[in-house]
């Protein structure tokens, strides 16, 4: 069908607007289905246009700020693109105001970007469905130059449309992505318009029902209008190939593969300068003997590089390290590290909703820093581009991590082609930040299966042929739960016949418990080990695990053995110096996870759960424990500051939040930082 009989045949249809839109939404609503196309103004989804290369480090770039307040409309029903939706109504003049018009964007409604919709307007509080933003952008355009619509996160599903045409979709709420605009931006008034859809299901990644976080919907983080020579710098990396020789290598990647030129690498201060002739497929390497000093969390020494080709150069601030594993240690420019950090999600004291700026991202940084730590896990997702840069300023080993939580629908093509994309854009938008010194490719991930593995695998593989400095590998694997509970079962059963209070009729019942269970060697002396064997350490350089020794535990083991929950808790505590953690491949372990939930303010001198007073036992148990395991190398707990989650319902406790921060979302510290705090430095002698 031609274009003018559909645009006529739309406005047959016009008045059949609300019954249409309501039969597809019934009949499963597939907006994209290509059969029924008076529904949609879009291609068939396989047929999206994807975003172009990833541009990195647009920050150093010729950019506008496209952040500021967007007009939006708030599409619940899912039909703004149905019968030309909100693109041909808005087109729709009012001369006579006789003509019909539905729908307009005005400042009477509109949303902060970067911002998360569900903290910005009470009715969007728990909102996840469609959204549509909106804004006029003046541009002078010039001949001979490219422009780019660079998101740095929007969450989850995103369609950019210019001047009326789709440009593309991206899916994936926590990776940057830019779409080529050049041939949709005219001289003068764009009018350009982004449909952002937070719906997460089982394929998703992350699903939305797997993990313990809230999924804030929007444009999230920062929106730019990049302007680009038409060749021009895509993307680069520049790293410390070999320390003892000082020897700097790189490549320089150029748009569209153009074979043509030379690219110049500086680095004043290290006495680098580079010329070299652009490559096949648009690739300039080098390499250069630099005098250094390197990077570290005690000394985070960046350099300022430029990169230059055609007349135009990128800045860049770029530090320089090693890191590698020897047998079981964690090495830091030649030296065993031991990595003391948190675990933290991307919100912020300062307000609630999404942290997206680099003021956000120094308050928890700081925090960090203030608790003596030279680490953290930027858990589950990848953060924004200002956090891992102020990581790389303030000295912080980063743990880099990508969506894949829990469970996956691990057989779904689309899944994995997602989770591909997911990983490669995280890499490649962070390369060059000497804080990040492992990437991580999943938490806690299940069933233990071939597909599950195989899918894991294949991001492991991406990440190190994208990322040449061989930064780490990283994952929270799954422990083997039948025999470690079996065994902490035995140890508690012993320590509660022997060491409790508890009536004799009820030690009895125990005793008959512990006989069946126990191995004949028994002996209560014994340490428990928890020995991780999830195949998945064959694929990662380190192995991560995360316990609840002090939380979760007792409340499945107070029901298993009919003992009441608090003596349980008590005699964990008795256990834990007992408690060693070790895996079968020999690599070094990272306890990703401990913690204990507590609401700031609350205190019992009983120490009853949510006080502080448990959670900071739990802390001092937790390190004391931690420290006897020669494989343990490091270790993040959870969490930073309370975030928010839709698994946290308890009244009066929760009210949305998981309470295992060590300050509130408002930023109280709970008396749990301050035993992490004192340990963190005296362990780093600071
Ligand atoms: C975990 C998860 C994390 C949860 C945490 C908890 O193991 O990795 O996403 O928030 O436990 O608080 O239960």
């Amino acid at each position: 069908m031609g274009e003018i009989q559909k645009q006529l045949l739309r406005a047959a249809l016009c008045c059949l607007w609300v019954v249409a839109a309501s039969v597809g939404a019934a009949e499963g609503g597939d907006e994209n289905d290509s059969d029924n196309e008076f529904f949609s103004v879009f291609p068939d989804a396989d047929v999206y246009p994807q975003p172009a290369p990833l541009l990195t480090n647009i920050y150093g770039r010729e950019r506008r700020s496209l952040n500021g307040m967007w007009d939006i409309k708030v599409d619940e029903a899912g039909i703004g693109w149905r019968i030309g939706g909100y693109i041909n109504d808005l087109n729709r003049g009012q001369l006579t105001g006789m003509e019909l018009k539905e729908t307009s964007f005005d400042d009477r409604s509109q949303l902060k970007v970067p911002g998360d919709w569900n903290s910005q307007r009470v009715d969007l509080d728990r909102y996840r469905g469609k959204m549509f933003y909106h804004k006029i952008v003046p541009v002078d355009k010039e001949e001979g130059k490219r422009y780019f619509v660079h998101f740095g996160g929007a969450n989850y599903v995103t369609d950019l449309f210019v001047n009326d045409e789709l440009v593309g979709r991206h899916e994936g709420g926590y990776t940057a992505f830019n779409f080529d605009v050049t041939d949709h931006i005219k001289d003068g008034q764009n009018t350009i318009i982004v449909r952002v859809d937070a719906f997460l299901d089982d394929s998703t990644i992350p699903t939305m029902r797997t993990s313990d976080f809230w999924k804030y919907g929007g444009i999230t983080r920062d929106v730019n209008l990049l302007t680009l020579p038409e060749k021009h710098v895509s993307q680069y990396h520049v790293y410390l190939d070999d320390r003892e020789s000082g020897e700097i290598k790189g490549w320089v990647q150029l748009s569209d593969n153009v074979q043509r030129g030379a690219v110049t690498v500086e680095i004043p201060e290290a006495g680098v300068k580079q010329k070299v002739s652009v490559g096949k497929n648009g690739r300039a390497e080098f390499s250069a003997q630099a005098d250094l000093q390197l990077w570290s969390p005690e000394n985070p020494k960046l350099y300022d590089v430029k990169i230059s080709y055609d007349g135009r150069e990128i800045k860049d601030r770029i530090g320089f390290r090693t890191i590698e594993t020897e047998g079981q240690n964690i090495v830091l420019n030649g030296k065993p590290v031991k990595l003391y950090g948190i675990s933290m999600h991307e919100e912020t004291p300062l307000r609630a909703g999404m942290a997206n700026s680099p003021e956000d991202a120094e308050v928890q940084m700081k925090l960090i820093k203030e608790l003596g730590g030279n680490f953290v896990r930027l858990a589950h997702y990848p953060h924004n581009e200002h956090t891992v840069r102020m990581a790389d300023k303030l000295g912080l080993m980063v743990w880099s991590e990508i969506p894949i939580v829990s469970l996956i629908d691990w057989d779904n093509e689309h899944t994995q082609q997602v989770s591909q994309a997911q990983i490669s854009d995280n890499v490649t938008r962070d390369l060059n930040r000497a804080s990040i010194v492992m990437w991580s490719i999943a938490n806690e991930t299940f069933p233990q299966s071939q597909e599950r593995l195989e899918f894991l695998k294949g991001l492991a593989e991406t990440a190190r042929s994208l990322d040449a400095s061989d930064r780490l590998i990283a994952s929270a694997l799954i422990g083997d739960f039948s025999k470690e509970f079996e065994e902490v079962g035995n140890h508690l059963l012993y320590s509660l016949i022997h060491d409790s209070e508890l009536p004799e009729a009820e030690k009895d019942r125990l005793r008959e418990m512990f006989e069946k269970t126990a191995p004949d060697d028994f002996d209560k002396d014994d340490v428990v080990t928890v020995m991780i064997k999830d195949q998945l350490g064959e694929v990662v350089d380190i192995v991560g695990y995360n316990e609840y020794f002090g939380w979760y535990y007792s409340a499945f083991f107070a029901p298993e053995l009919g003992v009441d929950e608090g003596l349980i808790r008590d005699t964990m505590f008795k256990l834990m110096p007992k408690m060693r953690f070790n895996n079968v491949f020999g690599k070094p372990m990272i306890i990703s996870e401990f913690g204990a939930g507590a609401k700031a303010g609350f205190h019992s001198e009983e120490g009853v759960i949510w006080s502080e007073e448990y959670q900071a036992r739990v802390y001092r148990a937790q390190v004391d424990m931690l420290e006897r395991s020669e494989a343990v190398k490091g270790m993040s707990p959870w969490i930073l500051t309370d975030f928010r989650s839709h698994l946290r319902e308890l009244n009066g406790i929760h009210e949305t939040y998981n309470r295992k921060g060590l300050i509130s979302e408002t930023g109280e510290k709970k008396m749990a930082f301050d035993v992490l705090k004192n340990f963190y430095h005296e362990q780093r002698d600071l």
